[in-house]
């Protein structure tokens, strides 16, 4: 019946073309194509950024979602949700968390002792995440569109998702360290590392040895290797690490600590009047770790780069009252530190690094400038044309400032380095510029990711959205021009342009997504692609091969017995961009998406004897209601 049909999805597809086959209810190029010549509606003096419909956005915004655990793509300037990429968290529309592709994912970069924790409590993987901060990897100090790479902080993973398909690919668990919070992929020369902070600091042994004595509690720095995604080397460092940013020169990293005091409670943790930035010297650490000054910890070589140690390692310069951001400017030059308690930001000079390295060196002396900016700054970005804009948490305000002028006037210039400042609602945490963490820099749109939004919405009960607005910097003022709400809860987002993202419009029959599905089909002798008429039965085991094709499953039925352990793989074989199928199984808990030319899979035990029906979830056709089929499960024991 397999070959039946493949010849009935080929005629009927033949024949009827376009019509029947989805392509229509696909279609999406035409309008695009016709519309494409509209300009976009210019916003009082400034530059547009409504689009009509079918006009098409000039840069992707890839989201974080906080503690949804997901990232989002949105189209940017337009504000407008593409899409959702589970990474962290469950996704009832594709699967995540169900399929075996998504489950390898999910579970195979667990630390041994974690798959036991969970094992315990019947869970494969971790239910949870909370995803900060997404970053695209770079090559020569830009964007190059390979991949993205975000933390979590609930339960300290790193995730990698591929820009090609725009799936997440990898996710490790990172030992030793605990809850990654900042994490920046090395600009130059490029990708290469990921690296990564560890915020809450643990006895190194954390087995209950150790409990209520914080003096014996550590913290590390991590790199990892963003190709293969295995974790390269830690710094053990003092202090928690908060957000971090990497140069573009490839040398040197730097986290913020807000608790340099290794403080438990509120007050000890905001009790000295400086806290730190930890400088990490990669070449040093690099031929440290080549030489052997390491101790291994859980598999890992660890650099001991506390405060008082190996001084080639690490720097800790002070920076007032507990330092948050960490933001590298696109000339390469400087980096600032937002300062959170203290009204300033502090601007680190890079060319300054190497004299802080050698013996006996003002541990300040890298600091060429510390404007006061207002209450609560937080993140910083940049224009690529020497201003900065610094988010003001508690002042629920954006300043921009000039880089140059904050340096003279830390020199004893009279100038104020503050150009203007503009009113967000409310309470900004990351703000982001379109290229702005790359040497291209555009200086065209600012986005401030407000933590409230307050009375910005009408009201939908206690829990409210996120804010995010859109300003315009194209001009010398900052204008707002569009309030953005979205859920929980985006910190972060990085702006790239259009031409530097170009995902694939089907998949690859040859992606390495389903390796495990082609190795077991080539064991079974069966066809992947078209599938096979009965279920191959090894002892309890069954396994089912079936294809989809607008509007059909290759199997109408398929029968097992109560008790098997079954898995279902489905290919779609349409090829026609934006055709996906699904696999939902009624009653089962199970439900799947198979995109145009992918394979997917899902195991299960069926207990429930009876007839359950199994039907596309994606809508693909006219007649997508009536692609569905039966699952007939024998009772036991018959
Ligand atoms: S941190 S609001 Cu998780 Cu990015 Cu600063
Ligand atoms: Cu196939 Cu809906």
């Amino acid at each position: 019946m397999s070959e039946d049909f493949k010849k009935l999805a080929m005629t009927r597809r033949g024949m009827l073309g376009a019509t029947a086959t989805g392509a229509v209810l696909a279609t999406t190029g035409v309008g695009a194509t016709m519309l494409g010549s509209r300009k976009a509606s210019a916003q009082s003096g400034g530059q547009g950024f409504e689009l009509a419909p079918g006009e098409l956005d000039e840069y992707y915004g890839f989201w974080s979602s906080g503690q949804t655990g997901e990232m989002r793509i949105l189209g940017f300037p337009s504000m407008r949700e593409l899409v959702r990429v589970p990474v962290f968290n469950r996704c009832s529309a594709t699967g995540w968390g169900q399929t075996n592709e998504s489950l390898k994912i999910l579970t195979e970069g667990l630390l041994p002792d974690t798959k036991e924790f969970l094992a315990k409590r019947n869970m494969v993987t971790y239910d949870n995440g909370d995803l900060h901060h997404p970053h695209m990897s770079f090559t020569d100090g830009t964007y190059d569109g390979r991949y993205l790479f975000m933390n979590d902080k609930a339960n300290t993973r790193v995730a990698r998702v591929r820009c090609d398909v725009m799936k997440c690919d990898k996710i490790i668990e990172i030992p030793n360290a605990k809850a990654i919070h900042g994490l920046r992929p090395q600009r130059f020369p490029r990708t290469g590392y990921v690296f990564a902070n560890g915020e809450d600091e643990t006895p190194m042994v954390n087995d209950g040895s150790v409990l209520d004595e914080p003096e014996k509690y550590v913290n590390f720095f991590t790199a990892i290797d963003g190709d293969e995604m295995k974790v390269s080397w830690q710094v053990m460092v003092s202090g928690n690490l908060d957000n971090l940013d990497a140069d573009y020169q490839g040398k040197y990293a730097f986290s913020t600590s807000y608790n340099s005091e290794m403080g438990m409670n509120l007050a000890e943790m905001t009790a000295s009047e400086m806290d730190h930035v930890v400088v990490f010297n990669i070449k040093e650490i690099e031929k440290g770790v080549e030489s052997g000054d390491v101790e291994m910890m859980n598999g890992v070589p660890v650099i001991d780069g506390r405060k008082e140690k190996n001084k080639k390692y690490t720097r800790y310069i002070p920076i007032p009252n507990s330092p948050h951001g960490c933001n590298a400017a696109p000339d390469g030059n400087y980096i600032v530190i937002a300062g959170k308690l203290s009204p300033t930001c502090s601007v680190i000079d890079v060319r300054k690094l190497d004299a802080l390295f050698e013996e006996d060196a003002d541990p300040r002396s890298a600091i060429v400038a510390e404007p006061q900016l207002g209450l609560g700054p937080l993140h910083t970005a940049f224009d690529g044309k020497g201003f900065a804009y610094t988010t003001l948490f508690i002042d629920s305000q954006i300043v921009k400032w000039n880089i140059e002028d904050a340096i003279k006037a830390y020199d004893g210039d009279d100038i104020d380095p503050i150009v203007s400042k503009v009113d967000v609602h409310y309470q900004p945490g990351h703000n982001h510029t379109t290229m702005g963490e790359t040497k291209e820099a555009d200086g065209k749109w600012l986005l401030s990711l407000n933590k409230f939004s307050k009375d910005r919405f009408i009201n939908v009960g206690p829990l409210k959205p996120e804010n995010e607005q859109l300003i315009d910097i194209s001009t010398d003022d900052m204008k707002v021009v569009h309030d953005g709400p979205a859920f929980a809860e985006p910190h972060d987002v990085v702006l790239v342009r259009r031409d530097i993202v170009n995902p694939v419009e089907v998949w690859d029959r040859n992606d390495p997504m389903w390796e495990d599905a082609r190795k077991q089909a080539e064991e079974d002798g069966v066809d992947l692609d078209w599938g096979h008429d009965e279920p191959i039965r090894d002892g309890n085991k069954v396994r089912v091969y079936m294809s989809s094709v607008a509007p059909q499953f290759s199997l109408e039925k398929f029968t097992v017995k109560q008790g098997d352990e079954v898995t279902v793989y489905v290919t779609n074989m349409d090829d026609i961009d934006d055709l996906t199928h699904g696999f939902s199984l009624g009653n089962y808990g199970i439900a799947m998406e198979v995109a145009p030319q992918a394979t997917a899979s899902v195991t299960f035990t069926a207990d429930r004897p009876g007839v359950y029906w199994y039907y596309c979830q994606w809508f693909c056709h006219a007649l997508h209601m009536e692609m569905r089929g039966r699952m007939l499960v024998e009772p036991a024991g018959v």
